[in-house]
Parts: structure tokens; sequence; C-alpha cells
């Protein structure tokens, strides 16, 4: 079957014989990826390209690991779902960090008090979310292994700084330069197709330092510029105010479900749910739970969602937050 490239495709293909560091191949690999269509004479292209991004992948990772002064190229994932924090310096990511996490990164009135990108796990409720705290967003430095830790990840909280006489400005540097590697942020409610995943990215803007005199001034510029689209959130990380909210935000952007499987007869054990995509059905659920459920299974019951309590329902069925599920075989 003929592939049936677009135009594009080949201009950016002459852009990887140029390409130079391993983030730069990385990133035109991905663009790469999304110009592809998606049907059966592709499947050996897009195969090839994925294979050749996550060996490049390992391999920075091994070179960062082993350079003592590089910083760290990509962060593993782990728990529900990846959220990376951004802004410009002192905008109080590592503040923030402090607040919602059990790390204890450096804080400072100086930029740049952070020099390489740093995971913590932030309990919501029974699961554990993965935060990663990271150097500053500054007009003149934003490098490729940065734009790259921020298309894997699944989610971003855009940090705006209060304090500052000009959020507008301070917003379009972010974008500006962000715009640069190809990404752009969205809304937390929009839908992203699988090809455009690296590309697009749900975000959740946030104004810090709530607690400063004035802030309500560059507050109201900010609404006036992007509320009701972003429905913005206001929080002091300093004094961990409206924190509860934010972390809901940050489960609900992640677009998850949690689900517990019950055995006949037992009651529900809800320390440590499953976590699924939203629009997994139970089908995915079986598979996951065990590999031959997937053959094997009759039926299913489900208790949740204020309307279940213990009805049989089949293997299409769209799993929803919180559900409880007995699988039968
Ligand atoms: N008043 C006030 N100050 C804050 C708040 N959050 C952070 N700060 C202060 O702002 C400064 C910068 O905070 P950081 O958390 O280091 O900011 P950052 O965004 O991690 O900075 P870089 O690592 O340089 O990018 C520090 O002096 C913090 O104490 C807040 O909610 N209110
Ligand atoms: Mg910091």
């Amino acid at each position: 079957m003929p592939a049936n490239l677009p135009p594009q495709y080949f201009e950016k293909e002459k852009e990887l014989k140029t390409a130079k560091t391993a983030g730069e191949k990385i990133t035109i690999m991905e663009e790469l990826l999304s110009l592809i269509p998606k049907h059966k004479g592709t499947e050996k292209l897009q195969a090839l390209y994925k294979t050749k991004i996550s060996k490049l992948r390992s391999q920075s990772q091994k070179k960062a690991a082993l350079s003592r002064h590089g910083p760290t190229f990509h962060v593993d994932k782990a728990g529900a779902g990846q959220v990376i924090l951004t802004g410009l310096p002192n905008s109080g990511k590592s503040s923030l960090i402090k607040a919602l996490t059990n790390a204890n990164p450096d804080i400072g009135d100086y930029p740049f008090t952070t020099h390489a990108p740093s995971p913590a796990m932030m309990m919501f409720e029974n699961i554990q979310i993965q935060l990663i705290d990271t150097p500053p967003i500054t007009p003149e430095y934003f490098e490729p292994w940065h734009a790259e830790l921020i298309k894997s990840a699944d989610a971003v909280l855009l940090l705006m700084d209060l304090g500052s006489q000009d959020p507008v400005t301070d917003l379009n540097e972010i974008t500006e330069k962000l715009k640069e590697k190809n990404i752009e942020l969205v809304p937390e409610d929009q839908d992203i197709s699988p090809e455009k995943q690296f590309f697009l990215k749900r975000t959740l803007v946030i104004a810090n330092k709530t607690d400063l005199p004035g802030s309500e001034v560059s507050l109201s510029v900010l609404r006036s510029t992007i509320d009701p689209v972003y429905n913005l959130i206001t929080i002091s990380a300093l004094e961990e105010t409206e924190l509860k909210e934010l972390k809901k935000r940050i489960f609900a952007i992640l677009k998850v479900v949690r689900v517990y499987s019950k055995m006949p007869g037992k009651k529900v054990e809800k320390r440590d749910p499953y976590v699924f995509r939203v629009g997994d059905t139970l089908m995915d659920m079986a598979k996951t739970v065990h590999k031959d459920f997937s053959q094997k299974l009759k039926f299913a019951r489900i208790w949740g969602q204020g309307k279940y309590q213990g009805q049989k329902v089949n293997q299409e069925y769209v799993l929803q937050d919180e559900d409880i599920i007995e699988l039968h075989i």
C-alpha cells in the first residue's frame, strides 16, 4: 500500500539531516510522526520513528546520568500522571512543589534557583500524581531537553507571578518560547488527538502570590486576558491557600478515572485503585487485572455513581471515577 506522505513531511525530513543534538532530532521525529498519515501502508515507517525516538531518549538519559553537571533529560513517569510546572523565574514553582509534596526544593528570590528538573509525588485522596519542578523559562534560556520534558508530560501547570508589574507580557514571553518549540498550551478540558499529544498541552494557569499587597491589580489584568478560556486558579504557595481546589483541578486535568476491583462476597479495598484513562472500558480493565480475564470475562457487576448497586454491565461499559467492579469469569 502506498504511504501517500504529504509534502510537509519531506520538508521536515530535510531538517533531520542538519539536526545536531538528540533533543533536536527527537523533536523533528515527533513532528514527522504527526505528519505521517495513519494507515496500514505507513505502519512500518511509524514504528521506525518510534523506535528511533525511544533509542535516542534512553541514550540521552544515560549520557545525562554520566555527566556530573548535565541536568536530567528525561523523567520516568510514575503514579497516575505526570504534571510539569512551568513559569518565569521566581514565579513560585518550587514553593508550590514544597506546598504540595514532601519534597524540600531550594527556594530563593533570585532567578534559576532551580537548575535541573526534579520530580516529586503529590498525594491526591488515594492516588499519587507526579509533579516535576523545572528551571525557569526565559526569553534567553529554553533548552531542547526542557521542551522535550514538557512534550512528554501529561499536563502543564503554568505559574504566573502576581508580584509582576506586567503579567500579560510575562504570559506572552512564555507562550512565545513554547511556540518556538512547537508547544501550544490549551485549556484543561480540551480533547487532544493522539497525533497532537506532544504539541498540545492541557494547562492550568495558576496566579500565585495572592498574599502580596497590590496583587489584585495584576490579577484583574491577567483575568481580562485569559479568563474565561483558562479559568484561572489563584493561590498563595507561601501561605498555602486554595491548594485543595488546585489538587482537584490537577486530578481532573489528567483525565483519568479510579476503579476498584472487588472479589465476589468480599468488601471493597479502596486504598489502591486501578487508574484508567477517561473513555477506557470494562474490557480494558479486565485485560489489566489479569490477561486471562479478557478472554474469560462473562460479565461484571458494578457499584458506583449513586446509580449502580450491583447491576450487570457488559464489556463496552465505559469506566467512571470511583466505580467498584466485580469481574466474573
Ligand atoms: N509573597 C509570596 N512569595 C512567594 C510565593 N511563592 C513564592 N514566593 C517567593 O518567590 C520567590 C521565588 O520562589 P521560588 O519558589 O524559588 O520560585 P521558582 O519559580 O521556583 O524560581 P526559579 O527556580 O528561579 O525558576 C521566593 O522568595 C519565594 O519565597 C507566594 O505565594 N507569596
Ligand atoms: Mg525553582
